[in-house]
């Protein structure tokens, strides 16, 4: 009789970066280029602006409604929690799930505004128990690269006194976090693809497919 294979499931990759990254681009490269080697993949995004907690979230961004700091940030969180199960699901399905922004941003830009009682531990507290990523791209620009790719966009948090806390923010975080890639993003669009490439190759290489996703 034939025998099951045990089921490998997909990874969970997260990229993260300050605007202007190119975080987008890359995510959708290395899709395609996880696609070409056959393997399942999915590419989604944070915050998901089309379900009704990120309809409030993106009016907030637009600077169409104002929130609480506290509160805008639960909205963040509720708004990965409303999609944690079905990546959980496609993970344990076999599919490598794409994540562009994650946790790291979500307690990074509400930390940021220097709110006295919104800490960075405070921010992490609804974000314990998401689904952990096998590994997260951190996609790191200088200040002088970020402003030669021209000027911010008009949404809230796009200046330069907001994008100099999260930056000196992301490397506290990623100071203390394990199974971050610290990917130099100031070169070319294609040096940057194939080290993130060679990068989650040798995560998807190593990582015990047969274990579950990690909390
Ligand atoms: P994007 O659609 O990737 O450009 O993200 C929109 C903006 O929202 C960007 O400036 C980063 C910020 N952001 C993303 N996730 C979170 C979060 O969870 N909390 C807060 N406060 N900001 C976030
Ligand atoms: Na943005
Ligand atoms: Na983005």
């Amino acid at each position: 009789a034939s025998q099951a294979q045990p089921t490998r499931r997909g990874a969970l990759i997260v990229v993260e970066g300050l605007d202007r990254a190119g975080k987008s681009s890359q995510c959708e490269m290395l899709r395609d280029s996880l696609w070409q080697k056959g393997s399942p993949v999915k590419y989604i995004r944070f915050p998901d602006r089309t379900t009704p907690i990120g309809k409030l979230i993106d009016s907030y961004l637009r600077g169409s409604s104002h929130q609480d700091d506290h509160s805008i940030h639960l909205l963040f969180s509720a708004n990965r929690w409303e999609v944690a199960k079905s990546i959980e699901d496609e993970i344990a399905s076999g599919t490598t799930v794409i994540v562009d922004r994650y946790s790291y941003s979500g307690v990074v830009y509400s930390a940021a505004k220097a709110n006295p009682t919104l800490s960075l531990e405070w921010a992490w507290q609804p974000e314990i128990g998401l689904p952990r990523p096998d590994i997260c791209l951190f996609l790191s620009i200088s200040p002088e690269e970020a402003a030669k790719r021209g000027g911010f966009g008009v949404e809230r948090y796009e200046n330069e006194p907001m994008q100099t806390r999260v930056r000196q923010l992301f490397s506290t975080v990623f100071e203390r976090q394990e199974d971050v890639s610290i990917i130099d993003a100031g070169r070319s669009i294609t040096e940057v693809a194939l080290q993130i490439q060679a990068t989650v190759s040798d995560c998807i290489e190593h990582m015990d497919a047969t274990a579950p996703l990690r909390k």
